[in-house]
């Protein structure tokens, strides 16, 4: 498996998931509940296990559920994960929470002897200077972002763990990287949360109290690509079912706006009215991130989700869900 190329990497290779226990880690998040969402469409068994049952961070727990529970499929969608100040303000739950969380999920998965492992990371592996579009080959080519880099570190120690057991015991473990994500079940904190569940809250609140300025943090010039969950949790179903390959692979839409530009088209998706101003004394964060996907294009699977549209359902989302929202 060593020293694959993007020709053998785009090669079709097929597993089938149907009639297989799969156990999604982190059912509860955004990620992994639209995971839950995307496979229960295909004819496989959906385990998860819930905070209270078990504690992803404690390695007896883990080894114990796996053996117990027995998954033939595994997804890593599991992690601690927030935008640029929750990075800054937790380093060692963004560091050690996801060290540990990945290390017990896929040592436990190799130790039951798990068919098919997916990992996922996100885009903020790449160094901060990093060409752009992002490939995958810029791992590890440089210094990477100050403001993620304990989430980041985490991540890859993630890929480079299933890469170490795909080499050393031939398991079929492979790790996606997505790109900056928004969608149903987001985390709506007023400043953990990302970009998009930040603006889409904070242009809400203006509304509804008719305010006629709201703040948006940094410059607005830095560029970030978004992708709708469900197109994420619809790649994974693709990667699990026709990808087999040591490399990570991107999973974006490949385009990228200014935080400017998607702060003006959150502000027309709520439809407030009022002015956005900026807070230059929040950082920026990276300059670009957006995804060079060429590598997923090739193996046929792309997004399908336009932004206007895939933030109009992500709006409709947050407003039937509000109550528990602002619990
Ligand atoms: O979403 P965000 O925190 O993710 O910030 P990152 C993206 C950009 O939006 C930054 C700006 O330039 C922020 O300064 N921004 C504007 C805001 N208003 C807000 C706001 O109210 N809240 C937030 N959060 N940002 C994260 C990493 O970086 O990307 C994570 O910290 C992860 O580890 C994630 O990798 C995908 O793209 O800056």
């Amino acid at each position: 498996m060593a020293g694959e190329n993007v020709l053998s990497i785009a090669r079709s290779v097929t597993y089938d998931i149907s009639g297989k226990r799969i156990w999604v880690t982190g059912h509860r998040g955004m990620v992994g509940s639209a995971v839950v969402r995307r496979l229960s469409r295909e004819s496989c068994e959906i385990v998860t296990a819930g905070r209270t049952t078990l504690d992803l961070r404690r390695q007896a727990e883990v080894e114990a559920w796996v053996a117990a529970n027995r998954p033939q499929v595994v997804v890593v969608a599991a992690a601690k994960v927030g935008g640029i100040h929750a990075n800054a303000t937790y380093p060692v739950d963004f560091l050690y929470d996801n060290l540990a969380i990945e290390a017990n999920v896929i040592h436990a998965a190799f130790k039951s002897g798990v068919e098919k492992l997916l990992f996922l990371g996100s885009s903020c592996i790449y160094p901060r200077e990093a060409p752009q579009p992002m490939a995958e080959d810029a791992l590890l080519s440089g210094p990477l972002e100050p403001t993620n880099e304990w989430y980041a570190v985490a991540k890859i120690a993630g890929i480079k763990l299933c890469q170490a057991y795909r080499r050393q015991h031939g398991c079929d473990f492979i790790s996606a990287m997505p790109t900056n994500l928004y969608g149903p079940g987001d985390n709506f904190h007023p400043t953990d949360s990302h970009v998009p569940a930040a603006l889409l809250r904070r242009l809400h609140e203006a509304k509804e109290a008719a305010l006629s300025e709201v703040a948006v943090w940094g410059s607005g010039q830095p560029r970030r690509e978004f992708l709708h969950v469900d197109d994420l949790a619809d790649a994974c179903a693709f990667l699990l079912k026709s990808y087999s390959g040591e490399s990570h692979v991107n999973v974006g839409t490949g385009e990228d706006v200014t935080i400017a530009d998607f702060a003006e088209r959150v502000r027309r998706v709520v439809g407030w009215e009022g002015r956005l101003v900026y807070d230059t004394a929040r950082p920026d964060g990276p300059p670009r991130k957006v995804l060079d996907v060429s590598r997923l294009a090739a193996m046929g699977w792309r997004a399908a989700t336009p932004l206007e549209e895939g933030l109009r359902g992500y709006y409709r989302w947050f407003l039937d869900n509000i109550d528990h929202i602002r619990q």
